[in-house]
């Protein structure tokens, strides 16, 4: 029997044998003391019993509506290395107050957030930022949280304090954006509470589904920016095994003796509570390093509601596709069995869009009445994985308040490819360019002096004044990945199969919009937005291992008004002083992108 079997026979991984802080530390992720999300939070001004009062999901533009509540939501982040078991192999991770997954964020549409984040990494120090994935930072986009594109890292030993607005509401996460630290553990789910467009019952809250590596990061991140020549050169390291809320099992006899301490087989899988009839929300999110993922629930149909931060009208579906930095919101009711029912959840790397060893998660739904110390005896879906590498058909999923896509003033065609460089090491590029950053100088801070004269490796597309910008990505090689842009929900006009023919489109006057879209291996996407928010952006994949090997653009937004109003804090000043003279007395180790 296969050791997914043996889960399934229900000897291992219901009855965990490590503790919830062996395996997660401070977390209490994917047990069943985990709270369900209330629908807002109260603490807020209440117009019409609602934080965001009288707007609505069908009729107020979500780009231009947001309140402003006064209401500040505050949270203090220490990170720090630690030791934890997660799948029961123990590795080296970074942590967020002692957490894996890391904290959640909470707020109402419309509240301000107010993160402090205390770079305590040490053995050896590292610097860090954080982002804030799928936001607008309208209006402060230098706490993006991009080193070296927006802010300096955070040094070891410094602080930063990040202050925004909760400006789109859904599911989303924040995590690292200092090379391949989130693929090391640096994450957590992003909740904000809006208006919703279909109701349900209970809100399970995030499930994060995550690939997950048994070597610690900047070891993989050496691997994949070696010379080819060199031994461990691996620019596709395969995952290990693959987490939900941050928990799976994984069989200690598959591998030579390694990790710190034994290996455990019995970690213990997540949990979740189900009521039997009522209808769940659940926040699915992949924040994994590589890997596309296929979520299914045994027995139940998904009705998915949102993409990224983007309503959708609702459809029904079995299976739901996310590659990285993607969420969907789903819909679940609790029919498919009785009160003392139980179900598995999986999540299925794609074995052909994923580069791992052990594709399959689970994690175990129990009805009210179930015991929640069996094993589920459930059967799985069978739907095939179509191997396209792609999301659903984008006449699926089409956004809830419609934004008719404005003509382009601007196209842009970026050609996705990789190469081997002059001193043999094997780089990815997106345009020209394969980039490659420079932490002591943020391009935004230049920007704000006037500057607007980069090093091509920066690979800074300036759009000047352009007033809809559209880019036709074209992936004519042997990986399919996800692009993320920041600062902007994307209006998906097209994506398929070859080269785009400069004419399709899908969607009509409402095209999909969503902030991070897979462009399958040898397909193209073509996307667009308003340069309604002037900043620099970060235009790239979200694969770890691919932005390390600098599959990264930054989108220079309406440079003149960066120049003349963008009022940026003084901190950013001094957290580059911070920068450099603690880069000066340590040498920086900065083998990839530097993202
Ligand atoms: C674990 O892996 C070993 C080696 O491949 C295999 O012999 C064993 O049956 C597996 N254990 C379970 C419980 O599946
Ligand atoms: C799932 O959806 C299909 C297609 O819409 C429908 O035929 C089926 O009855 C649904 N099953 C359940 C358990 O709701
Ligand atoms: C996920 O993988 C399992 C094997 O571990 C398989 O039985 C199941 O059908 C797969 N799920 C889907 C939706 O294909
Ligand atoms: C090739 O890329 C690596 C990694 O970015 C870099 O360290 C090296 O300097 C590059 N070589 C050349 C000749 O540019
Ligand atoms: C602009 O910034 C770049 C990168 O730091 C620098 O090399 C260049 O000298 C600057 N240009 C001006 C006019 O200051
Ligand atoms: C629009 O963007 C293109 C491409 O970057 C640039 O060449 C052009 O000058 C921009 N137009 C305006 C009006 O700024
Ligand atoms: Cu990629």
């Amino acid at each position: 029997m296969s050791f997914i079997g043996h889960i399934l026979g229900g000897a291992l991984g219901i009855v965990a044998s490590l503790s919830q802080q062996q395996t997660n530390g401070a977390s209490t992720w994917g047990t069943l003391n985990n709270p369900l999300l209330p629908q807002f939070l109260t603490n807020n001004p209440l117009p019409l019993g609602f934080p965001w009062g009288p707007l609505t999901a069908k009729h107020d533009n979500p780009y231009t509506s947001a309140p402003n509540t006064g209401v500040i939501r505050a949270y203090d982040f220490t990170i720090k290395r630690g030791q934890i078991a997660p799948d029961g192999y123990m590795k080296d991770v970074l942590l967020v107050n002692g957490q894996f997954p890391g904290p959640m964020l909470e707020a109402n549409w419309g509240d301000t957030f107010i993160i402090t984040v205390h770079n305590r990494i040490v053995g050896p120090e590292e610097g860090t930022a954080l982002h804030w994935h799928g936001l607008l930072q309208k209006g402060s986009p230098w706490f993006d949280g991009v080193p070296a594109v927006q802010q300096c890292p955070i040094a070891p030993g410094s602080s930063f304090t990040y202050s925004f607005k909760a400006d789109l509401y859904g599911s989303s996460w924040y995590h690292s954006h200092y090379s391949a630290q989130f693929a090391g553990g640096l994450f957590g789910p992003m909740i904000i509470h809006g208006p919703s467009n279909a109701p349900y019952d209970i809100d399970l809250g995030p499930v994060m589904l995550s690939d997950y590596y048994h070597t610690e990061y900047f070891k993989l991140v050496q691997g994949v920016m070696a010379s080819t020549s060199e031994a461990n050169f691996n620019p596709a390291p395969a995952s290990d095994n693959n987490l939900i809320n941050g928990k799976m099992n994984f069989n200690c006899s598959t591998v030579a003796a390694g990790g710190i301490t034994p290996c455990n087989s019995n970690a213990g899988i997540s949990k979740f509570k189900f009521t039997t009839g009522k209808t769940h929300r659940l926040r699915l999110m992949n924040l994994g390093g590589e890997g596309l993922q296929r979520f299914s629930i045994d027995g139940h149909n998904m009705t998915v509601i949102a993409n990224d931060f983007v309503p959708i009208k609702p459809y029904t579906t079995n299976v739901v596709t996310l590659g990285i930095g993607q969420r969907s919101d789903v819909l679940v009711t609790a029919n498919a069995g009785k009160s003392n029912s139980a179900f598995w959840m999986r999540s299925n790397l794609s074995t052909i869009c994923a580069i791992t060893t052990q594709p399959a998660a689970l994690a175990a739904i129990y009805y009210d009445r179930a015991d929640t110390n069996k094993a589920p005896t459930s059967a799985a879906w069978d739907v095939p994985d179509p191997g396209t590498c792609a999301n659903d058909d984008l006449s699926l999923t089409v956004p809830y308040y419609p934004l008719a896509p404005s003509t382009p003033s601007v196209t842009q065609t970026l050609e996705i490819n990789f190469f081997i460089n002059d001193t043999g090491h094997f780089l990815w590029k997106l345009g020209a360019e394969s980039f490659r950053a420079d932490y002591n100088h943020p391009i935004l801070l230049l920007a704000n002096e006037g500057n607007f004269t980069y090093p091509d490796e920066w690979n800074v597309q300036n759009y000047g004044s352009n007033t809809t910008i559209r880019i036709v990505v074209n992936n004519p090689g042997p990986a399919a990945h996800p692009m993320h842009l920041h600062g902007h929900n994307m209006q998906v006009i097209h994506e398929g199969p070859g080269d785009w023919d400069g004419v399709s489109t899908t969607g009509g006057s409402n095209p999909q919009r969503r902030d991070v879209q897979l462009v399958r291996n040898g397909g193209h996407m073509v996307m667009q937005f308003d340069a309604d928010n002037p900043g620099v952006w970060p235009f790239h994949c979200h694969i770890a291992w691919h932005v390390s090997g600098g599959l990264y653009a930054n989108i220079l937004e309406r440079p003149a008004d960066i120049a003349k109003d963008a009022p940026i804090p003084m901190v950013l000043a001094q957290t580059c002083r911070d920068w450099a003279s603690w880069s000066k007395g340590t040498i920086v180790d900065q083998i990839d992108s530097g993202l």
